[in-house]
C-alpha cells in the first residue's frame, strides 16, 4: 500500500490528535490522491484493523472511541475538500440518522457528506434517532429521502419500525437503509425503497429514487 496512505491507516490505528490526521489527509490529497481513496485505502483500513483488534481483545473499547474521534476529524476534512467540487443546482432534501439504540456515526456521517458533496440538503438527525423523530424530521423538513444508518444486528429492526412509523404517519417519504450488517434482501424484507452498501453507492440510489419517484409522480 502507498505509504501516505499506510501513515493514515497508523493514525487511526495509535488514535494520534486530530491536528495530526488532518495534516496527513491533507498531504495526501494534496499528493492527488481523491477522497474515496483516502477514506477507504487510509480511514476505514485502520477503523476496521483496530475494530478486529477489538474483537481479539488486542484492543479495549477508549481505543477504539478514540479512533472514531481521529476519523471523525479527518473525515470533515476531506468533506471540507469535497464541498469545492459542490454541484450548486440542490438535487433533494434527505433527512439521515443512525437508528434508535445505535450510536456509531462514522458511517452515516460518511453518508451525509457525500450527499452533500454531491449536491443533496442533507438533516443529520446524529445518533439513537427514535421512529418518531424521523418522522417529524421528514414532515418538518419536507424530505423527499428518509436514509437510516444501523451497525449492529440488534438495531437494525428499528429500521423496520421507522418505515412503519412513516407509513401510520400518512408520509410517502421514500427510504433508504444500510449499515454493516445490513443487506439487500434485508432491506427488501421491511419495505425500504432503497439500500446501499457504501456512502458512494449511497448517492446513486439515492438518485434513483428521486428519479424513479418524478416519473411517477409520487
Ligand atoms: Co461498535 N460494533 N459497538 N463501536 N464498532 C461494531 C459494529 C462490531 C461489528 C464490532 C465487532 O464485534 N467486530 C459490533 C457489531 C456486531 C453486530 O451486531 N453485528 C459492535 C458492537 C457489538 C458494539 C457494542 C455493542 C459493544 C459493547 O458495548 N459491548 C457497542 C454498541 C453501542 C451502541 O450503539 N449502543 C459498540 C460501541 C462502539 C464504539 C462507541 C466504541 C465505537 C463507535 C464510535 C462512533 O461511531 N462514534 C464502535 C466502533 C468504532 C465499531 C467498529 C470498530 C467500526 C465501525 C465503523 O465506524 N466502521 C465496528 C467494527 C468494524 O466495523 N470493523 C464495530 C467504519 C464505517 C465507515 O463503516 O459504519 O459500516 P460503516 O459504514 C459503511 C457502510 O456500512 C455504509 O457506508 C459506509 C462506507 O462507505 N453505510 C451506509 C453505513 N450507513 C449507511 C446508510 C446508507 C447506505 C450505506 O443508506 C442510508
Amino acid at each position: 500500500m502507498d505509504s501516505i496512505l499506510q501513515d493514515i491507516k497508523q493514525a487511526v490505528i495509535s488514535g494520534v490528535s486530530e491536528g495530526e490526521v488532518v495534516k496527513l489527509v491533507i498531504a495526501a490529497t494534496d499528493k492527488g490522491y481523491k477522497g474515496d481513496k483516502v477514506i477507504n485505502e487510509g480511514l476505514i483500513a485502520g477503523i476496521d484493523t483496530i475494530g478486529k483488534m477489538w474483537k481479539e481483545g488486542e484492543a479495549f473499547i477508549p481505543e477504539v472511541v478514540r479512533a472514531a474521534e481521529v476519523m471523525r476529524a479527518a473525515i470533515s476534512a476531506i468533506g471540507d475538500e469535497l464541498m469545492i467540487y459542490h454541484n450548486t443546482a440542490p438535487l433533494g432534501t434527505v433527512v439521515i440518522g443512525t437508528v434508535e439504540g445505535d450510536v456509531h456515526d462514522i458511517g452515516k456521517s460518511l453518508v451525509r457528506m457525500m450527499m452533500e458533496a454531491l449536491g443533496f440538503t442533507v438533516y443529520d438527525l446524529g445518533i439513537d434517532v427514535a421512529p418518531e423523530k424521523f418522522v417529524q424530521a421528514a414532515k418538518a423538513r419536507e424530505a423527499e429521502i428518509v436514509c437510516m444508518s444501523a451497525l449492529l444486528t440488534t438495531t437494525m429492526t428499528q429500521m423496520e419500525h421507522t418505515i412503519k412509523a412513516l407509513k401510520d404517519a400518512g408520509s410517502k417519504v421514500k427510504t433508504m437503509v444500510g449499515g454493516s450488517p445490513v443487506t439487500k434482501e434485508y432491506a427488501d424484507k421491511i419495505g425500504a425503497d432503497g439500500y446501499a452498501p457504501d456512502a458512494v453507492l449511497a448517492v446513486d440510489k439515492a438518485k434513483e429514487l428521486l428519479e424513479t419517484a418524478e416519473r411517477r409522480g409520487t
